[in-house]
């Protein structure tokens, strides 16, 4: 089977590509699962949310999306056809009160059940960003291989993304993609590992577009699986992920959210009634990521 990641197609069970592999049977035994999350870099856990709150929180951003006009209006709400021509969104914020459509959302991202999960992870009390990544991710559309460490690396180097799927999402919508073994990258870890989107202003933020040069150049291979709502997906600030392009008519809705220590320093930028966010950012013009990489000899 071939899963198409950018502009690239790699075959299912070839050295670029392999499957996800659930951490459900460790999820009894905390010290297997922070030996799974050391070795593999990531915990995927299936049925983790109650799937009838994962389906409450992808109706709001679909009312969302049909409010902004992003949906077909042929086809049921719930089905989130995308309408001609219309490109995915990102929700980034915070919790807001008054946009009802949204708290379904909030309430399964900060859940006392995910809470738990972290509070017993990381050994102690846990704490979230107050600003969440709901996205809509249009035909097309794909993420580039990344560490979310660019993005977020102010406080602790200890921060933990969640990834959940926002209804079922098969190979063909876009799954979240991750470069196994990316966690290693030493090289990588130590120049573009260090960057910062808001002080260095670089594109994207994107390491490459190219999930075949990763694997040739930097080693690794690609693991992705198709999701059902509940699932998720867990892993730490130094792991290459991405996605898989969404070839189909409907949006691929997910989101991602952040958990850390509450006792650790945290990264001011993503916490707070109204957090500032990316506040430099492509303010001006940005550097490519191409010259970028060429300085740091990657
Ligand atoms: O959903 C996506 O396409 C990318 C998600 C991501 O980059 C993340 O979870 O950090």
């Amino acid at each position: 089977m071939k899963i198409m990641m950018g502009n690239a197609e790699l075959e299912m069970g070839s050295k670029y590509l392999t499957e996800l592999r659930s951490a459900n049977d460790l999820l009894h035994d905390v010290d297997a699962l922070r030996q799974r999350l050391e070795e593999d870099g990531y915990l995927l856990i299936r049925g983790f949310h109650d799937r009838a709150d994962v389906m409450s929180a992808r109706s709001g951003i679909l009312q969302k999306l049909h409010d902004m006009n992003k949906l077909d209006a042929g086809f049921p709400i719930e089905e989130g056809v995308i309408a001609q021509g219309a490109k995915g969104a990102m929700f980034g914020g915070a919790v807001n009160e008054e946009d009802e459509n949204m708290m379904p959302f909030y309430h399964l991202v900060n859940s006392e059940k995910v809470m738990s999960f972290f509070d017993r992870l990381l050994g102690g009390e846990a704490m979230t960003y107050d600003y969440k990544w709901p996205r809509a991710v249009g035909n097309g559309d794909f993420t580039g291989a990344h560490y979310d460490i660019v993005y977020m690396g102010r406080g602790t180097k200890q921060v933990y993304t969640m990834w959940t799927p926002l209804g079922d999402v098969p190979y063909e919508q876009g799954p979240l993609s991750i470069c196994l073994g990316s966690q290693n990258f030493e090289k990588m870890k130590a120049t573009y590992g260090q960057m910062d989107v808001d002080r260095d202003n670089i594109e994207l933020g994107w390491i490459s577009k190219d999930p075949i040069e990763c694997v040739d150049k930097f080693g690794g291979q690609w693991a992705t699986t198709p999701f059902e709502a509940g699932d998720m997906i867990i892993f730490g600030m130094f792991l290459l992920h991405g996605s898989v392009n969404n070839t189909t008519s409907r949006f691929r809705i997910s989101s991602d959210t952040r958990y850390q220590l509450r006792s650790e320093p945290v990264d001011e930028r993503w916490v707070g009634v109204k957090p500032k966010g990316h506040y430099a950012w492509g303010q001006e013009k940005s550097k490519s990521m191409e010259e970028a990489r060429k300085e740091w000899s990657i």
